[in-house]
């Protein structure tokens, strides 16, 4: 499996075409050191394919509004309103009795979500509130026995995804207000999960997975729950339903996918299924009868920019809605999803399905993989139409046309030093040019590569690839919401040919001895660093794999193999040098 996993990082720069690619940025290989039912890699790929989904917070709070007796509630989100507004809880649980969403309409919402082109919905089944929007059995608090409306709208949500096609989840807390001797608020909602709470949970969650059909995702959100706490939730998920994409707010690496932090986008790379939670306004998810709209256009266009961001870099894009206490849409909300929607009816070809940008930064927009098409998405049309595709080598493009636009339209290209250049005046003028984020299909006539962006040559025959400059990569989901990224790969690249060569690997020593793995074009070899004071120095040989690494050397340090998600590096790197192996020195391996 490691040798997998090494591989498949050691190509991610090869892109051949969107299979290739798409094969080395999934999860399926990343050692899991616990639980044994988890998603196949064909769900895995599934998920990644559906790209942009609704989240929809409703529950108690969607009746107060962002209000408590008439006055507004403003420190913090609408759907915790029951810790920031300091709100008696017996009080707040009264309000369940004149509850009653009659304009709830799972199918229209359900229309409204593929009318936004999106491909899934996760609703809230229960929020730190307490109050359970699903027919739970192990408390009355919920929508069915403690509301006059009482009926399961988990339950018609799930049936109407069904009927529209698309894809179901739940979102859980597993904190609990309301549950007696279970979690009170505390500043950070990492609250520690009480045995009775994890309890309590078990049993819901055998319900969400037992009665709602098969359930895509399951979004579980906030406390802190205990290792083994995460690893229970996740094995009760899977031992129902072990294709069931499982949040990484479940905590301490027991995710199946990766969630960046409310409404955050990652900074780096990152390697797993990952999804970007969004909500229409940062203030809020639940409705908030106050909140300031603005122009439905203007969210459209932020919405649309977003959620090219975030497929560009390889990730999953869930936009929130908060619909009213009586069950309705939001009329804005539902503007600005049909808005995204006439957007993604010409564009949805270049999101759905694809893989992050083969590219580095583009200086005039983004770009998503597909099978065998590369998609650039037009932020700003640069002045003289020429974009410019940094890294590519050869010219590997065949047809062109713009999305939506009339078809074989003819576009020159030339190569520049640097990769290649795409005139694409003709395509970006004329209708193009006045629509907001047009797409460029180019077509692959042949495996595109792409050369690695920061690759540093020799000067007087030596590397240098300072700690400072390697590209990151983070694992994120930890211990908890506060828990800060930790660093499990830094990785360098570097223009050297054919041949042997020296690393030396210079680092801020410790007390006690660390090993980490070096990896060199795909190839790992253990490293001990020994202990000692200030900065040390190690020095390893490798050979350089051009069948592997065509354009650059690609070096990586990793925690030793086999190594979990969790794991940090560890290690404060200070560089590392390269050189050519003296000649006539003969090494092992
Ligand atoms: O359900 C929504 C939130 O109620 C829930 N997650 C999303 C999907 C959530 N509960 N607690 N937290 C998130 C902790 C988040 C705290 C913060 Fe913040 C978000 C700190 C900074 C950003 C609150 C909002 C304080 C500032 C902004």
């Amino acid at each position: 499996m490691q040798t997998t996993v090494r591989a498949a990082v050691a190509a991610s720069l090869l892109a051949l075409c969107g299979h290739a690619l798409a094969a080395t940025t999934t999860a399926q290989d990343v050692p899991r050191p616990l639980g044994t039912h988890r998603p196949s890699a064909a769900t895995i790929a599934q998920w990644q394919d559906r790209r942009f989904g609704m989240f929809i917070h409703f529950g108690l709070y969607s009746a107060l509004g962002g209000e408590w007796q008439g006055k507004r509630v403003d420190n913090g989100y609408s759907e915790q309103i029951l810790a920031n507004g300091n709100i008696d809880g017996a009080a707040y649980a009264a309000t369940a009795a004149s509850f009653n969403p009659v304009h709830f309409d799972a199918e229209a919402i359900a229309r409204l979500a593929k009318a936004a082109g999106m491909k899934f919905i996760v609703i809230t089944s229960k929020h730190h509130d307490g109050f359970n929007m699903f027919h739970t059995h192990v408390t009355p608090y919920n929508i069915v026995d403690a509301t006059p409306f009482k009926r399961d709208v988990v339950k018609e949500l799930a049936e109407a995804c069904r009927k529209e096609g698309l894809a179901f989840g739940v979102y859980y807390s597993t904190i609990d207000w309301h549950h007696p001797g279970g979690n009170t608020y505390i500043e950070g909602n990492s609250n520690p999960i009480t045995a009775g709470q994890e309890a309590f949970n078990v049993a819901q969650l055998k319900e969400l997975l037992g009665n709602y059909g098969p359930i895509a995702e399951i979004w579980f959100d906030m406390g802190k729950p205990t290792a083994a706490q995460s690893k229970h939730f996740e094995e009760t998920v899977h031992a129902l339903q072990p294709q069931t994409m499982v949040s990484g707010r479940v905590w301490n690496h027991q995710g199946d996918f990766t969630v960046m932090g409310d409404n955050a986008e990652p900074k780096v790379r990152v390697e797993e299924p990952w999804q970007s939670p969004a909500s229409m306004f940062p203030e809020t998810w639940g409705y908030r009868s106050w909140q300031q709209r603005g122009d439905a256009q203007a969210k459209v266009r932020e919405n649309i920019s977003r959620l090219v961001r975030v497929v560009s870099a390889g990730g999953n894009y869930i936009l929130n809605i908060g619909p009213k206490g009586d069950g309705s849409v939001v009329p804005f909300e539902a503007d600005v999803l049909r808005g995204i929607g006439a957007w993604m009816k010409t564009n949805g070809e270049a999101v759905y399905g694809t893989r992050a940008s083969p590219f580095g930064k583009l200086d005039f927009g983004h770009a998503t993989m597909g099978r065998d098409t590369v998609y650039l998405f037009i932020d700003q049309p640069p002045a003289d139409g020429v974009l410019h595709l940094p890294g590519v080598v050869g010219s590997p493009f065949g047809d062109m046309r713009v999305l939506g636009g009339a078809p074989g339209v003819a576009v020159k290209t030339a190569r520049a030093g640097d990769g290649l250049d795409i005139q694409a005046s003709g395509l970006l003028s004329g209708q193009a040019a006045k629509a907001f984020e047009p797409v460029i299909a180019l077509s692959l006539a042949r495996p595109l590569r792409v050369i690695p962006q920061d690759v540093r040559a020799p000067a007087n025959g030596v590397v240098t690839l300072p700690g400072a400059d390697a590209e990151k990569f983070l694992n994120y989901n930890g211990y908890g919401y506060e828990d800060p990224d930790t660093v499990y790969k830094l990785q360098w690249h570097a223009a050297l040919d054919k041949g042997r060569y020296e690393v030396t690997v210079r680092y801020a020593a410790s007390a006690s001895p660390r090993t980490v793995a070096l990896v060199v074009d795909g190839h790992a070899q253990a490293l001990v660093l020994p202990a000692g004071q200030g900065e040390q120095s190690v020095t390893a040989h490798v050979e350089r794999d051009v069948g592997r690494q065509p354009d650059a050397m690609q070096l990586e340090l990793t925690p030793s193999e086999p190594f979990s998600k969790g794991a940090p590096l560890g290690v404060d790197v200070v560089g590392l040098s390269v050189r050519a192996s003296a000649p006539g020195v003969e090494h092992p391996g």
